[in-house]
């Protein structure tokens, strides 16, 4: 077994047989020196097989716990395992391992404690309105901004985009449980109160490679509504403690 490299890349997957190869094998070839963790969400299929055939680290939940309880996990883990830095990207095959490469050198750099990456800022060579969700989802995601902004006392884009580099700073705020559906802008909400800087850089997503996202027709109204809830729980338990 080699030593411990200084950052672990870890991927939540529900029933990821067919992408996840994918997203294993670009991941080796960008960022050969990272650790991978693949949290596996109590799959039916061969998700946790084919990604210790590929050589990662399994943390394999015996049924579904949901993304929130996932995610905490990840990030738990970096910091019990004391990585230095920790990425996250979607095991659908979305996240370009190359622009994950790009948020990692933006925390290694010290530049800032958390990079997200956002589809919907532009710069360093990425057009502006480069994605153009549908009317619904832009009519949402407006709401959403704007609410957001309210509470960071910043404009945030793509809240919930799951592709992150975080530094160790960042790990405590981000693996402590989260209690609403939206655990991204649960986290950006934490980081904000704890004065950690949190940059968002422009990326390029891909669409997922095979089955359905979380997000589609209903679930998109539903996903508004838990962002909205999750930003009013979040002042109220504030408020309270
Ligand atoms: N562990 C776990 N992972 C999930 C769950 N739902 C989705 N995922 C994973 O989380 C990531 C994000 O889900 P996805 O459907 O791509 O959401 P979207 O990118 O926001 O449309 C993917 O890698 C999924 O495999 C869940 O209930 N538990
Ligand atoms: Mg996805």
């Amino acid at each position: 077994m080699s030593a411990q490299a200084d950052t672990v890349v870890f991927i939540p997957a529900l029933n990821e047989e067919e992408s996840l190869p994918g997203v294993l094998d670009e991941l080796r070839d960008e960022l050969p020196d990272v650790d991978v963790l693949v949290v596996d969400d109590g799959s039916q299929d061969r998700t946790a097989e084919l990604a210790r055939e590929r050589g990662a680290e399994v943390l394999s939940f015996p049924e579904n716990r949901g993304l929130p309880v996932v995610v905490a996990a990840g990030y738990e883990y970096a910091a019990r395992k004391h990585y230095a830095f920790c990425g996250r990207v979607d095991a659908d095959g979305q996240h370009p391992a190359a622009e994950l490469q790009r948020l990692l050198e933006r925390v290694r750099s010290g530049e800032c404690d958390v990079a997200v990456g956002s589809r919907f800022v532009s710069g360093d060579g990425y057009e502006p309105y480069r994605y153009k969700p549908s009317p619904a989802r832009r009519f949402g995601t407006g709401l959403l901004r704007r609410a957001l902004k309210l509470q960071l006392g910043r404009p945030f884009a793509d809240a919930t985009s799951g592709m992150y580099a975080a530094a160790a700073t960042a790990f405590p705020f981000l693996a402590q449980p989260y209690t609403t559906g939206a655990p991204e802008v649960q986290g950006l909400l934490r980081l904000a109160d704890a004065g950690l800087v949190v940059e968002e850089v422009p990326v390029n997503m891909r669409e997922r490679a095979a089955g359905e996202s979380r997000i589609s027709g209903k679930k998109a109204v539903s996903l508004v509504l838990t962002v909205s809830g999750t930003i009013v729980l979040y002042r109220w338990m504030k408020r309270r403690s």
